[in-house]
């Protein structure tokens, strides 16, 4: 069939298939994944008349608002998603792709949205950490096809520090509570679009996008009204992956970051598989660091440009990647900038990357020069991918001092006193994976990058890494203290008691392990058994 539209654009409906707005920036990847896993044939769009043809178009927003509006003007793409949004045929809008349909953002105060549901995007403004990222739930508000099997216990993954405000009330489909109620879905007829990810959701993000796939499923009404929802504490297995001393590439595991055992580099299994056990045993988030990524450039180390496609065709909650995120020059003289580095792992199914060595060198730049370069790949990277997908990884080592001003660092008062019995610390930030301590202390860094750009921080203790002797509680309080953004307690776990701990008596939004899962000591699903009903966790 033909359609001519009013504004003579022309419109075939042929063979169904997902059409999906791929405008160049972001993982768009997992929701080309999380669709095909359920059988279906996903076409990306190449021109505009692909937008206008489309029969269920997908528009998977990612990044920063104002340069999502800049490329969607650039490739002309404006006037057909209007044209699809005006002919009432199903559309998906994802994250940015929800924000799009309103009329302005305050994270680009120039850029225009498409307008075609009343209302405007919002930074949050409350007192927890900005951006919210992790699993919470959602309040119906009005009977939708889109939320048929799910009940009212379901958690989502957020990641995004701007919301909607939506002036049609009758276009709300979902709040969700973090600070205030704000809304975390719409739908308008056959429009509907959430805030959340459902590519990242895991099985109820896989339910949600059959939902939309089966046009023909009933409404269902909201199980019961419910009261409330709660952000969940995350558990992140984290992979160290590096090439062993045969050449495969391989999981491995520091004590105290050394990954050598009497001279070999430790083999704990294969990074696909691996994370997919991690996933199948309940993971909210997995985390890959290319731990050698300081001294093997990341695009001449394709596996692992590999691992992380052929995870994300599997797992369907967040991917972050850290290692050798930094400005590289090949032995041909070839520049690369840690924004094509960072491009290429956001390409092969990445939804954060991390930063650890050039963080530290950007943020002692900083404290030389006192101003903001915008070329550092802190800023660049968030201000194309957004803050959101930015977490820096602080790999600091406790040093000992006999009072709080012996050095010009941020010093704690520690209760667990150093070898001649100091009762004060500071926390060294490390590159190269501790192998070269700096003269910087990791609150600093953390502050430094958060006013960067930084949008999580990963905070690994080198002292606590692999000794299962529980998370240094004193250092996350510290750096949790001097930033707003997450921070992600890393080092040290080992039993599910020590992520109750780190829970309760810091105010860490998600905790990391890796030895215990990777050695089957305390299985992921095991640590959520334990929290469950003492902890908000996903079950
Ligand atoms: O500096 O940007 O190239 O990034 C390199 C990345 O590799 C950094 O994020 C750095 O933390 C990481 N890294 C470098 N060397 C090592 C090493 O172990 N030799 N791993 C390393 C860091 C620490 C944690 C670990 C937790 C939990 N690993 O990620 O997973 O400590 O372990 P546990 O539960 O067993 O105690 P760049």
């Amino acid at each position: 069939m033909i359609i001519l539209t009013m504004v003579g654009w022309l419109y075939f409906i042929g063979e169904e298939m997902i059409t999906l707005l791929d405008y160049g920036a972001g993982n768009v990847r997992s929701v080309i994944n999380a669709i095909e896993s359920l059988g279906e044939t996903v076409h990306v769009v190449t021109t505009a008349q692909d937008i206008v043809s489309a029969e269920k178009l997908v528009f998977p927003g990612v990044g920063a608002f104002g340069n999502m509006m800049r490329i969607l003007n650039e490739k002309k793409y404006i006037e057909p998603l209007k044209v699809y949004l005006e002919s009432n045929r199903p559309f998906l809008g994802i994250c940015l792709g929800m924000q799009a349909m309103f009329g302005d953002s305050e994270e680009a105060p120039e850029s225009s949205g498409l307008n075609v549901i009343q209302g405007s995007v919002k930074r949050f403004d409350i007192g927890l950490a900005v951006p919210h990222i992790g699993w919470n739930g959602v309040n119906f508000k009005q009977p939708s096809r889109i939320f048929n099997g799910l009940d009212t216990s379901a958690k989502f993954y957020f990641v995004h520090s701007y919301h909607v405000v939506c002036e049609d009330q009758s276009a709300i489909l979902t709040t969700t509570d973090y600070g205030y109620e704000f809304v975390s879905s719409i739908q308008k007829d056959n429009i509907v679009a959430t805030q959340f990810h459902p590519e990242k959701s895991s099985r109820a993000g896989a339910q949600i996008l059959k939902n939309f796939i089966e046009t023909a499923a009933v409404q269902t009404e909201p199980v019961r009204v419910s009261e409330g929802t709660r952000l969940a504490k995350r558990i992140i297995a984290c992979l160290d992956v590096r090439s062993n001393d045969s050449g495969d590439l391989v999981v491995t595991k520091g004590d105290q970051y050394d990954v050598r055992e009497k001279g070999i580099v430790r083999n704990l299994g294969k990074p696909v598989e691996l994370a997919r056990r991690y996933y199948q045993e309940g993971a909210d988030e997995i985390t890959f660091l290319n731990i050698t990524g300081f001294r093997d450039f990341p695009l001449e180390d394709m596996p692992m440009l590999d691992v992380l496609r052929q995870t994300s065709r599997n797992v369907f909650v967040p991917l972050t990647i850290g290692g050798g995120i930094r400005d590289y020059t090949d032995k041909d003289g070839r520049t690369y900038s840690a924004l094509e580095v960072a491009t290429e792992y956001f390409r092969s199914g990445a939804d954060k990357v991390s930063i650890g060595s050039d963080a530290v060198l950007i943020a002692e730049e900083y404290l030389r020069t006192g101003r903001k370069t915008g070329r550092s790949s802190i800023e660049e990277i968030s201000r194309i991918y957004g803050n959101q997908a930015l977490v820096i990884s602080v790999d600091p080592r406790r040093v000992y001092v006999e009072s709080p001003d012996a050095v010009k660092h941020h010093v704690i008062e520690t209760a667990h006193a150093g070898p001649a019995g100091e009762c004060y610390c500071w926390y060294q930030c490390t590159i190269k994976g501790g192998r070269e301590g700096r003269e910087l202390d990791a609150v600093t860094l953390a502050r430094i990058c958060e006013a960067l750009g930084a949008g999580e921080i990963l905070l690994n203790c080198i002292d606590r890494d692999g000794t299962n002797a529980g998370f240094d509680l004193e250092l996350i309080h510290a750096v949790h203290q001097a930033v707003s953004i997450p921070v992600i307690a890393s080092s040290g776990a080992g039993c599910a008691e020590h992520f109750y701990e780190v829970f309760t008596a810091t105010e860490a939004e998600s905790a990391l392990a890796a030895g215990i899962f990777h050695r089957r000591e305390v299985p992921i699903d095991e640590v959520k058994r334990y929290l469950n009903g003492k902890v908000e966790i996903r079950n």
